[in-house]
């Protein structure tokens, strides 16, 4: 079994802060660990609106308090995020996130994150970013 604790993940190399100045993301499972999938604290800071597009990734976003909303650019339809919302990204849809305040999501990727990653570009995670060293 694997146990850790998110006050220490914190403290490490866990801690990815994104440059865009979006968002920052504590990777509490990552891929070295073979579970098939990653699973991460992301704190959307307040204020943010950005787009994304998981191309290499499909994701599921779970609320656990703030608010926002997404919206897929797709067909342009958006989504209320309050504490309990899921949503999920199953088609690996082009998508803008806002946070009205500082949301903290609790986050699964498939297949998993390697650590590192921050997004390109076009709002993607390449799928070969380097591991952490915690
Ligand atoms: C909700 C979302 O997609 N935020 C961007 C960061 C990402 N969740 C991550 O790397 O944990």
């Amino acid at each position: 079994m694997i146990v850790r604790q998110l006050q220490q993940a914190e403290q490490s190399d866990r801690r990815i802060v994104s440059p865009d100045g979006n968002w920052e993301s504590t990777r509490m499972l990552l891929k070295d660990d073979s579970m098939g999938f990653s699973f991460h604290i992301t704190t959307i800071y307040a204020g943010a609106d950005f787009r994304m597009h998981y191309q290499n990734h499909l994701e599921s976003v779970f609320c656990m308090s703030g608010e926002g909303e997404v919206e897929t650019l797709d067909d342009g339809k958006k989504y209320p995020i309050t504490p309990g919302t899921l949503y999920i990204l199953d088609k690996h849809d082009r998508h803008i996130l806002r946070a009205f305040s500082e949301m903290k999501m609790a986050c699964v990727f498939n297949p998993p994150l390697n650590g590192t990653e921050v997004h390109n570009a076009e709002g993607a995670y390449e799928l070969d970013a380097e591991t952490i060293g915690a």
